[in-house]
């Protein structure tokens, strides 16, 4: 599925939107609870669905109920943004390949071997250069980014027994990736044959044979059982992997000061949250798969890492990317 979304129809939306918003009272005299609906193709078991439930909710409580649908039960993989920029759905966990189909700068988190690990993601985040961009998603498309989740290192993971060891040994592998186009060109990038298909329908395409692999972090690959139909991971780390917790602007305007503090302070401490359980889980997953009779190993990361970085430096992707923004993000 790729997503084809039209920047001038959100911003269409989003002018709708603050028109709405200036005849409305502010929240805060509202007298009922707002409910905060959240749509993901994550599963209940994930940290980042486990965090938002146990620590994100109750922190909300007294003034949202939070609403969450996994499993992608209420918006299909990738349409969630639209949602809320429409006004459908108050909450996303999003990520940076999904607001590169509508704002081509954020393409620069979808390299592989960019970031470090999960505190050189938060660096970032945080960071002052980030501002222009949040502010640019807030204002057109009517979404706020509250936090960066940690989704973890993306391993390769194969139900093919050839061992990778370099990117030539992905020549003709249909590595299942995402459906953007910056997924898409990840797949390319690793030297795979990257084929689009939706995160709940990995397992049976990996079943039937409709592709010989997938990439995603050890704890996705347990959660979602792809240990069952697959024979190997192997460790390329080849992208440290993040979502953005992503809140309409909408409902965040309609919140009183005071409650936009404990939302935020909420994304925060979920982040968090998520962020140390699923490193916890990275940690000490690998010898999880080697019981269940897969082979785990490392291959040659300087020859992956070269690969990668000489296909996103030539390409049109970088083309976008703010002057000198790889420099900053490498130095922090
Ligand atoms: C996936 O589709 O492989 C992916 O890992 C991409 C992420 O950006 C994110 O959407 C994730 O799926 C889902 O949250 C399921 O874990």
């Amino acid at each position: 599925m790729t997503i084809t979304l039209d920047r001038r129809r959100f911003l269409g939306g989003s002018a709708m939107a603050i028109a709405v918003l200036s005849m409305t009272p502010s929240g805060a005299a509202a007298a009922d609870k707002i409910t905060l609906r959240l749509s993901s193709p994550a599963t209940p078991g994930d940290q980042r669905a486990v965090a938002l439930t146990d620590v994100f909710a109750p922190a909300v409580k007294d003034f949202a109920t939070f609403e969450p649908h996994w499993n992608a039960e209420l918006f299909k993989q990738g349409t969630e943004l639209e949602a809320i920029s429409r006004g459908n759905l108050e909450m996303s966990i999003t990520s940076a390949q999904e607001l590169a189909s509508l704002y081509p700068e954020w393409s620069i988190f979808t390299a592989g071997y960019l970031h470090r690990d999960a505190e050189h993601q938060k660096r970032v985040f945080a960071a002052e250069f980030m501002e222009p961009m949040k502010k640019k998603v807030e204002d057109e498309l009517g979404v706020k980014l509250l936090s960066v989740m940690y989704l973890g290192r993306r391993q390769l993971n194969l139900r093919i027994d050839k061992e990778i060891k370099t990117p030539d040994d992905l020549s003709g592998v249909k590595l299942r990736m995402p459906g953007t186009d910056a997924w898409q060109f990840l797949g390319k990038a690793l030297g795979a044959n990257p084929v689009p298909v939706a995160f709940t329908e990995i397992y049976t395409a990996l079943q039937t044979g409709a592709i010989d692999g997938q990439d995603n972090p050890l704890p996705s690959d347990k959660d979602s059982k792809f240990y069952e139909v697959t024979k190997q991971i192997c460790l390329t780390s080849h992208l440290v992997d993040l979502n953005y917790l992503a809140f309409s602007k909408k409902v965040w305007d309609g919140l009183s000061p005071q409650q936009q503090g404990v939302v935020q302070k909420a994304s925060d401490d979920a982040a968090e949250s998520g962020r140390q359980k699923q490193l916890a889980l990275e940690s000490e997953l690998e010898q999880f798969f080697k019981d269940k009779g897969l082979k785990v190993y490392t291959p040659d990361l300087d020859a992956f890492r070269s690969h990668v970085q000489k296909a996103y430096l030539g390409s049109d992707f970088a083309k976008d990317w703010p002057e000198g923004m790889v420099d900053k993000i490498n130095a922090l």
